[in-house]
Formats: structure tokens, sequence, C-alpha cells
């Protein structure tokens, strides 16, 4: 077998024993990897009810045929488990040199089992494994556990770690890795912290075996390059994601004030034009020729890197239009090892709960010293408050009644992406069925359904759209394990992987058969929801209720007095169940399990969940 390894590394904390297990051919080309890999074996090895916080559920890192290797932004990693957020599968992809050093240690992948009885660090160095004490940073944030990492082993390595977000088990706590950023939202951090594991080292000096490296090489090297001069000639990394601000501003998406309005004067003050002028360096992921990440001084005069998604729920969102100010957010997200997009949606939630009288509380909109204090609160579970937020905007709601939940900005536990969705309709569906909750990460429709359809139709063409960018986003990039934005930010063909997993898989794969494997998945990563939530229904599948809700219309702007329509939603809906193969309640039929090879899976949950 070639590109894959074949190898996983188990490894049990509670024991201190790991194990180099090999799986098959077959297991490789049914599951391909990244996503594939950590969906299967989580279905296989938990339990429905397994505790996310407890010993019993399994960390997984995850990689693909291409990831590592010299080819267009394959510096990514999967990390996955059982979401103490949503309460099943979970996962992220972020940018980390252990995408490159696991591989070449041997393994396609890392199952973390069982709980430490003292703060751990895990260091894998090819056959080498060991457990040591990391006594010496549990507590700090993890810049200063990355520094205490590379004082030790150099800034060569792969490293994984968590700060005190994960040690408290916030449950969007991330995984942070300075050498990309953070993922892992719901709750992968938090997962590390509930087995005292405050990091992973990787070192890894083995080829990575391929079917044909000559080709390989020339192949990546000469197209990372030519990435490279594309992204010059497009100027796309002058503003990176944050381009996507005004746009969003213009059309009237953008998440303001808890998303009760979609658009402000003054969000050019945090666009990309203004973070492009207070650039003070360029970072970026392993095997990257257009490094996105734009960092800036913040209000404290740290170094802070800032997205799209971090500038739209942080400031925008909190109405909260100062540069600095943001940076400063963010740069506590990432000391604390918080997921931004949740901070930002759980912070709203906390302010628009106080004006609408559901709780009472000291923090307004715009409030950025109240909201950095709120942040430490939460990093720390700090008196009722800090544990309220530590707990994700949906327990919050629970915890507040007086209709709250209906303007908690979370689809099946996990908060919104920085896409305003009060009246696009194919958005709010792509948040409502994606796989592990509202994450922009497997269909991203909104520039397609403003630019190039109407925002009025709930037809058949957006569930189309969805389930396309699902195979491709939520797919093939997660089970390759790449970063997309080669393809969706500067149209690097698509073609250009069947390319590449040839090279180092030596099979010829069609995207079609890339196809397959995604839809696969996505049944799977269904089956692990039916399997903890067995009485589910198709509300699920429902974006935030206060979308629908015509008293929350703007008043004024491009789409003044306009919701989504519910019952329109409904149809839309209903569009992506027929052409995925769902029933009515949103459950795949008998037929389309067969069809995706899901029969054994879907077998083990008919004894929780009523299928057919
Ligand atoms: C991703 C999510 C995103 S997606 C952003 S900004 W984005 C937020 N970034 C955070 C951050 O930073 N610090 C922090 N403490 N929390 C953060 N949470 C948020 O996490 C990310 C890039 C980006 S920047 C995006 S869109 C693309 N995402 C990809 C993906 O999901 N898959 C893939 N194959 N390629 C991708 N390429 C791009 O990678 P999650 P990263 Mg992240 C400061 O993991 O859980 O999926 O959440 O990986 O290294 O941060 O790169 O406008
Ligand atoms: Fe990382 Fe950005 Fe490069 Fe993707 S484009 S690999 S997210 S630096």
């Amino acid at each position: 077998m070639y590109g894959w390894t074949g190898n996983i590394l188990r490894v049990n904390l509670t024991t201190k024993t790991y194990k180099k297990e090999a799986y098959s051919e077959e297991f490789a080309q049914t599951w391909v990897g990244g996503r594939g890999f950590a969906a299967k074996i989580l279905y296989d090895e938990l339990k429905a009810g397994t505790d996310p916080l407890g010993p019993d559920n399994k960390f997984i890192v995850a990689l693909g045929p291409i990831a590592g290797i010299p080819a267009p932004n394959t510096g990514k990693a999967v990390v996955a488990a059982k979401s103490p957020l949503t309460g099943f599968y979970g996962d992220g992809n972020l940018g980390t040199r252990v995408s490159e050093h696991l591989r070449k240690a041997g393994y396609d992948a890392l199952i973390v089992e069982g709980k430490a009885d003292r703060p751990t660090m895990l260091y894998i160095e090819d056959d080498k494994v060991e457990f040591l004490p990391a006594d010496a940073v549990w507590g700090q944030g993890t810049y200063a556990t990355n520094d205490w990492i590379y004082a030790k082993y150099g800034k060569g390595v792969g490293v994984l770690n968590i700060g005190q977000g994960g040690e408290n088990l916030i449950r969007y706590a991330v995984v942070r890795s300075l050498e990309g950023r953070a993922g892992g939202r719901p709750g992968m951090g938090a997962v590390m912290g509930s087995k005292l594991l405050k990091a992973i080292v990787v070192k890894g000096s083995r080829p990575i075996p391929q079917a044909d490296p000559a080709n390989m090489k020339a192949l990546g090297q000469g197209d990372l390059k030519k990435v490279g001069r594309i992204d010059k000639e497009t100027g796309w990394s002058i503003q990176s994601t944050t381009g996507v601000l005004s746009f969003c501003n213009e059309v009237a998406g953008l998440p303001v004030r808890n998303f009760r309005k979609t658009h402000h004067p003054d969000a050019w003050k945090i666009d990309g034009e203004r973070l492009n002028n207070a650039r003070i360096a360029t970072y970026g992921c392993p095997n990257c020729t257009m490094r996105c990440g734009i960092t800036i001084h913040d209000k404290e005069g740290r170094e802070s890197e800032l997205d799209y998604e971090n500038i739209g729920l942080l400031g925008a969102n909190l109405e909260i239009f100062d540069l600095p100010q943001v940076g400063s957010l963010n740069y506590l997200c990432d000391e604390y090892g918080l997921d931004t997009m949740s901070a930002g949606c759980v912070l709203g939630f906390y302010a628009d709960a106080i004006d609408h009288g559901a709780t009472s509380g000291d923090f307004k909109f715009g409030d950025a010293e109240r909201a950095k204090e709120l942040l430490r609160m939460a990093a720390h579970r700090e008196g009722k408050v800090g544990n309220l937020l530590a707990d994700g905007s949906l327990r919050m709601a629970r915890e507040f009644g007086h209709g709250s939940e209906a303007y908690a900005m979370q689809v099946k536990g996990l908060d919104v992406a920085a896409y305003n969705c009060k009246f696009i309709p194919g958005q709010a569906l792509a948040f409502g069925v994606a796989a592990i909750g509202a994450h922009h990460r497997e269909a991203w429709i909104i520039t397609f359904e403003i630019k190039h359809t109407t925002r009025e139709s709930y037809g058949p063409e957006k569930a189309a759209k969805v389930i396309e960018l699902q195979r491709i986003r939520g797919g093939m990039f997660e089970f390759l394990v790449a970063c997309r934005f080669p393809w969706i930010e500067l149209g690097w063909s698509l073609d250009n992987y069947p390319k590449y997993f040839k090279a180092s898989t030596g099979l010829d794969w069609t995207l079609d058969d890339m196809w397959t494997r995604a839809d696969r998945i996505y049944g799977l990563i269904k089956l692990h929801f039916l399997r903890e939530f067995p009485d589910t229904t198709r509300k699920a599948d429902y974006p935030p209720a206060v979308w629908f809700d015509p008293a929350n219309a703007d008043t004024e702007g491009p789409i003044a007095g306009k919701v989504l329509d519910a019952e329109k939603y409904d149809g839309l809906l209903q569009h992506y169940y027929d052409q995925r193969g769902y029933d009515r309640r949103g459950i795949p039929t008998k037929a389309t399990l067969d069809k995706l090879g899901l029969g054994r899976e879907a077998a083990a949950v008919e004894k929780y969940a009523r299928l057919y």
C-alpha cells in the first residue's frame, strides 16, 4: 500500500502504554483518512452515551494520503472526538507540522485513550513514545506552553497543545498549534484537558511511502510555486479571508449585535483594508505558498492573528468596531485556547439575553473591556457567570429560559459561523444540515447564492449546491487532508487532487470516487448523531428560530422587512433530504445506507434509533 503508512498509533494515558496497529487496504480505501478515519474509529470504538469528558472518550488526530507531503497546502490535520459541546461526533482541521511529522513517524492517525494521573505531554519520535510530566505548564496559556516545548525540542517539531480553556473543560475549547492556528471548535481542546493531556509533540524522520515519489515531488513542488504565483497575481492574501467582511456588510449578511442586525455603518473600521494597513506580520501553515494569516498589534501591544470569522464574531457581532480591541479578544481566545467563533456567539448571546431580560448582568454590546474579563472568567470557570459562559450558548439559553433559545445562535449546539442568514436561505440550510453543527467548513454557499442565484429562491438548486459543496469541502478536503483555500480562493482546479492522490497512492480515482467516500462519511456522521439522539426530528436541521421571526426583520437596508420563511425553509430542507436519500425525519433510508455501504454501521444504531 502506498500513500498511506498503514499504521495507527494507539496510546493509553491511564496505563501509559502504546501500540502500533496496522490497518487494511480496504479500510484505507473505504474511509481514506482524516475525517473518514476519525469518524469510523470513533463510531466503532465509542458506545452511545459515552461521557465526552470522561476517560472513555477518545481523542484522535487523523491525516490523509496527501497530508504532510510537499504539495499545495497539505500542512493540515484533523482533530476529533465525541464533542462535549454537541454530544456527538465533532472535529476540526488545523494547520500544524504534526501533519508531516506524524506521517514521517510512520502513522496516519493517533488515538489517545484513558486519562493521565497528572498533567502530561505526549512525545512521539518515530517508534518512541514518552509520557512526560507537563506540570510546569499546567495552568499556562498556549503561547507559554509552546515556548516551553520549543525550548526543549526546537522549532521544527510538530506541536498540538491546549490552554486554560481546555484544562478547565470549557465546552468550546480548541486545540492550538502555533504552526497554524486553532482547531476542533466543538471542544476538542476540552477532551484533551479531560485527559490531563497538555500537549502532543511529534518528530518523524522517515519518508512517507509514495507510489511515485519523483512525480509527487515534481508535481507537488511545481504546483506549490504555481499557487504562490496565482496568489500574487490575484492579491488574495492582501486581505485574505477578511476581504469578505465588506461583502457581508454590503449584502446584509454580517452578524451584528448577536445577529439581530445584518450590517453596520462602522463595519469599515474592522474590514480587510484596515487589517492589511495594520499588518505587522504574515503567518501561515506548513507547505503553503499563499499564507493567509495577518497579524496586528492588539490593544495591549501583543501580536494577534485575525481572520474573517474572528473579526466577524468578536468584532461586529459584539458591536466592537475597534481593530486593536478585536485583536485583544482574539489574542485571549488564542492564549486560553477558546474557539473565537463560539466565544463571539456566547458573548453576543449573553448581552442579548441581558437586553431581553432573560438574565441580569452588566455586559453590554460594544464593551470590549468587560468582554475581556468575561473571556478570562469563562476560561477559568470563575464564578456563576464564568461557568455559564463556559458551557456555550445553548446550555446558557436552557438555563435562562424566557424563550432565549430562539436567539442562541447555534445548530445542534455548535455556534453559527459569521454569516447572518436572516434572509439567505441556502446558507441557512448549509448551517442546518452541516454534519457537526453550524460550521461554514461544510458548505459556504453565500457568495454563490447572492451573486449567481436569487436570494428569494428556496428551490432544489440550492439543496444541490449545498450537497456539492459538502462533498468537496466537508468531504474531500477533510479526508485527503489539505487546505481548501487554493481551490476556493484562487480557483485552483479540483482536478489537481486526484492527480496528487494518484502520485501518492498509485490509485486512479476520479472526483466521483471522492464524492462516494464523502457521502459515506456524511452518512456515518449522521449515524453518530442518531445513535446519541435517537428521537431526533427534522427540527434538528433548522437554523436558529430568530431568523424566521418577522419582529426581527431589518427596518432598513437591502433586506428591510424580510426574514426566512419557515414553510419554504422546510421545503428546501425536504429537497436536501430527497437529494441525499433521507426520509422525512432526516434519516438516511435503508436503500441509501446500503448504497453508501453503511449497512453494518446502521445495524449498530438500530439498537438506539428507530431507523425504518
Ligand atoms: C476553524 C475555525 C476558523 S475557520 C476560524 S477563522 W476561518 C477561527 N480561528 C480561530 C483562531 O484563529 N483562534 C482561536 N482561538 N479559535 C479559532 N476558531 C475558529 O476556528 C484555518 C484556516 C481558515 S481561517 C479557514 S476558514 C479554512 N478552514 C479549513 C478547514 O476547515 N478545512 C480545510 N481542509 N481547510 C481549511 N482551510 C482554512 O484554514 P476548526 P487553522 Mg481551524 C486565530 O479548525 O475547528 O475547523 O475551526 O485551522 O490552522 O486555524 O486554519 O476564516
Ligand atoms: Fe494555512 Fe491559510 Fe495556507 Fe490554508 S491558505 S494552508 S489556512 S496559511
